[in-house]
């Protein structure tokens, strides 16, 4: 075994720094339960976003001490808590990146996001670290690694941090986990979609609503873990595997309707596995429900192909192609305002995916 201070560097131990911007995703079809090694109980599909995103800048330097060192910041403000918690996730992952143990680092990152908005800081956040790791790895050990390699790799060290992460790796619409019939998918990684996907999507908008700020009182992980539990999970699984097939089916031949059905159905199922679980727990409110009736008597009224889906937290993610955005946008401005806190509404839509910050 290497001891820590034994430089497996080709030449000295580096001090530099690599950065990625990498964005939050929205999944259509939900994680919601898995196995040891963050292994998904069913796979999942998402948009990823372009506007809501992390931007990450890992500065590196030949460690001091025994043990390597994690300094993470959070708009320039230190973070005792997170810096613990990625330095037990880099220990937990530097067996498979030995460099890990002979660098220390200083992570500053930054959202574009407010904390309080519910969107998945998680996911930007760790894909951006990971792709940070994987960049120090390709500088010093694996120039040659191709792009589809690069991105892979990140996606499965992302995947280690935060399950959801695995999927901010890759622009547009992402899968994760084995699909049955579908030889690219896997546990491990995410990909993109191979299948062509109708035009009606590829400018798909999401508008966040936020209806409440507070820490949620159940934390995904803990959600998760629930699911071992839950007597209707099993159900659940089956379901989840059903809806993505056909999902990936209407995502190739455009119909709204189909894709609507489905969206809203696996927000219900996510929130109806916490009400579910032991403890059971809720994080919907009254005004989550509230804009979920106005953009049903909304639909009706107007034939706007507007859906919602939800995230594990009470904001509401309106979806619909950009061409109806003016329309939708009345619609928030009349009928849902009322429903956000301080009027606090996000728009943002499918992105492209990670961008490396720092050549
Ligand atoms: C998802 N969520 O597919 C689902 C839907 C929230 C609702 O994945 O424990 O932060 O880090 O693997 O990925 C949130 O859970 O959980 C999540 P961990 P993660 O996006």
């Amino acid at each position: 075994m290497t001891s820590r201070k034994e430089n497996i560097f080709e030449d000295k131990i580096p001090t530099d720094k690599v950065g990625w911007r990498s964005p939050s995703n929205i999944a259509l079809i939900k994680y919601w339960g898995k196995k040891s090694g963050q292994i998904p109980a069913n796979a999942s599909l998402s948009f990823t976003l372009k506007e809501s995103v992390s931007e990450t800048v890992i500065e590196y330097c030949p460690t001091e001490g025994k043990d390597f060192k994690v300094d993470f910041f959070l708009d320039g403000e230190p973070q005792p808590e997170f810096s613990k918690k990625i330095h037990a996730y880099f220990d937990s992952i530097k067996h498979s990146m030995p460099f890990i143990a002979q660098l220390d680092f200083k992570i500053n990152s930054k959202n574009t996001f407010p904390h309080s908005a519910g969107i998945a800081s998680s996911a930007s956040g760790m894909s951006a670290i990971a792709l940070c790791l994987c960049d120090i790895e390709k500088k010093y050990f694996d120039k040659d690694s191709s792009e589809e390699k690069f991105f892979q790799r990140a996606s499965y060290f992302a995947r280690l941090g935060s399950g959801s992460a695995c999927r901010s790796v890759y622009g547009g619409i992402v899968q994760w986990g084995e699909i049955d019939g579908h030889r690219n998918t896997s546990n491990m990684f995410a990909s993109e979609i191979g299948n062509e996907v109708d035009k009606l999507f590829e400018d798909f908008h999401d508008t966040i609503l936020i209806v409440d700020s507070e820490q949620k009182k159940v934390s995904s992980t803990v959600g998760h873990s629930l699911m071992n539990d839950n007597i209707f999970a099993s159900g659940r699984f089956i379901q989840a595997d059903d809806n993505i097939k056909q999902l990936l089916q209407i995502l190739k031949n455009g119909n709204l309707n189909d894709f609507i059905k489905i969206v809203e159905s696996e927000a219900l199922t996510l929130h109806s596995m916490m009400m579910t679980s032991n403890p059971y727990f809720l994080l919907m409110k009254p005004n989550t429900i509230s804009i979920i009736e106005k953009i049903w008597e909304f639909r009706k009224e107007t034939e706007t192909p507007l859906c919602f889906t939800l995230d594990a937290g009470p904001n509401v993610h309106l979806l619909y192609p950009a061409k109806y955005a003016s329309k939708v946008k009345k619609f928030i401005d009349t009928e849902l305002i009322q429903f956000t806190i301080n009027n606090m509404v996000i728009n943002d839509m499918l992105g492209g995916g990670p961008e490396r910050i720092i050549e």
